[in-house]
Formats: C-alpha cells, structure tokens, sequence
C-alpha cells in the first residue's frame, strides 16, 4: 500500500482538560454529552475517541464512575474505538490520571516526557509511564505514546527497544501547545526523524497553525489527524465551531482534498491493532 492508499484514523477529542464553555458554549461535560457528541462525530467520519471527563460543573475530573458511564453510552451508540487520556490535567497526581484504564477503553494514551505546559508543569517520569503501560497491558488496552517534543519521541522509542512499550509503536506527536514543540514543516520532520519504520504516526497540532499542520502531515503519510474542542474551538479565524462533529467533518473535508480518505471504524481497530470487542 503507497501513503496515499492508507486511509487516515481520525480522532476526536470532544473536551480535553483546559478548554471552557467560556471558550466554546458547546464543550460537552457530562458523561451523556460526550457520548451523544462522540456519536455525531463516528457520522461525520471520526474512528476514534480521545476521552477526558469533567463534574457537572465542567471542572476536570478523574473519577473512574465517569470515563466507564462516557464509554458505556459510547458503546450503547457507536462502534467508535475509545481511548482514554492518561494526560488527564495538570495538577493530577498518576493515581488520578490512570483511573479511565478501569473503564477498559481499546486504547489509551501514554506521556513519555514532561515539559512545562503554558505556565504550569507537566510531569510524567519514566516509572509513571512505565506504571500507565503496565496497567493498560494487564487490562489488554491498547497504547498510543503521547509526545510534545523531540525528546519524547526519543524516550518512547528507547521504551520501545527495550521492551517496556509494545511494538508497533502508535505514535501521536502533538504540536503548538506553549512549552512543546512549535507547529511548523521543520517541527514535524524533527519529531518524525527518531520514529522506526513501522510506526502509526498522527499529528495533533493546537493552535492558529492547526489546520496547515494537519494538512502538511496528510501529504507527509500520516496516518491519523485529531481535532475536537481539546485542541481547538474555532473552525475558521473568528468562527466559532458549533459542534464537535463540525470539527471532525471539516477534517474529512480535509483528507479528501488531498487525495486521502479517513478510515473506517474496522479498519483503525486494524491499524491500531486492539482487540476487537
Ligand atoms: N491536559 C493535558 C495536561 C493527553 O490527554 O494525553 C494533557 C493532555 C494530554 O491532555
Ligand atoms: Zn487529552
């Protein structure tokens, strides 16, 4: 298959830990928003589901009751593939951030660095990530190593070597967020520089730069793009997004003029190698 043939796993990210309803009126809170706006955006064409959770009152949540009611409406709607953030919010402690892996999401994510993060600190120590992948490991969920700068992608591929994350690697490398990596072409090839042939690669970029970045990742092979309010609320300069799944199809509209098409459903649960349920 030539990069062009490969469809492209997109990935929604419906509220993230940071963005407000301030921000954007429609950020889904509870467990029956996210599930009905992840259900709109499998429609639109999304394969995949990156969960944070919030209280009613939108603040950021870890309690397990929450990631296991969002995936079991999900679930209830859509066959879309769910992955829980193990990114969580700054100022949680691990314990907090592991707690969706108990809702036995397909995939989770895993930090292999820290950084600052805006103004605040962002910490994931090896044997934090160490302890994320063991416990998606024994609760057979897949992983994909979240990474916002160069050295991460080192760090994930040295786990990868040495047996502490599995092979294949899921990669997605995240650009623009203040204290990581900009969001530029050079950006992109110096993140994808340490990754072995193999490797499914997307991109999450944040930012003014968003959609030029997920653009020049479409052209450059990759093999999945993530919008969702968690990285962005607007859909133009000045326009605000009405829905997630308006984010999710404006990505599609993306892929396919440049000459890809997004992936089914069976077939990201392929190139992402979960089990299937
Ligand atoms: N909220 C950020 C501190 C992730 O989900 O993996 C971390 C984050 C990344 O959102
Ligand atoms: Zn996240």
């Amino acid at each position: 298959m030539t990069w062009d043939e490969l469809p492209v796993v997109l990935t929604v990210a419906p509220t993230g830990a940071e963005v407000t309803r301030a921000d954007n009126p429609a950020l889904p809170h509870t467990p029956g928003e996210i599930a009905a706006e992840v259900t709109e955006c499998a429609e639109a064409g999304a394969s995949v589901c990156h969960l944070h959770v919030r209280e009613d009152d939108g603040s950021p949540s870890s309690r397990p009751e929450l990631f296991e009611k969002a995936i079991e409406l999900i679930r209830e709607r859509s066959p879309i593939m769910t992955m829980v953030s193990t990114g969580g919010a700054v100022w949680m402690s691990i314990e907090e951030r592991i707690t969706g892996l108990e809702a036995r999401p397909d995939l989770a994510g895993v930090e292999t660095g820290s950084m600052n993060f805006g103004e605040d600190l962002f910490v994931t120590s090896p044997p934090d990530a160490r302890r994320v992948i063991q416990r998606a490991t024994e609760l057979g969920i897949g992983l994909e190593a979240e990474m916002f700068d160069v050295g991460h992608v080192v760090q994930a591929v040295r786990m990868l070597e040495r047996g502490e994350l599995p092979a294949p690697l899921r990669a997605n490398l995240v650009f623009g967020v203040p204290g990581g990596i900009d969001a530029t072409p050079e950006a992109l090839e110096a993140m994808l520089r340490p990754l072995p042939a193999g490797t499914h690669w997307s991109i999450t970029a944040v930012g003014r730069h968003q959609r030029r970045m997920l653009a020049l990742a479409i052209l450059r092979g990759a093999g999945g793009v993530r919008v969702g309010f968690e990285d962005g609320v607007y859909l133009r300069r000045g326009v605000l997004a009405s829905s997630n799944a308006e984010l999710v199809a404006d990505a599609r509209t993306l892929i396919e003029m440049l000459g890809r098409r997004p992936a089914t459903i069976d077939e990201a649960r392929e190139l992402l190698a979960s089990p299937v349920r």
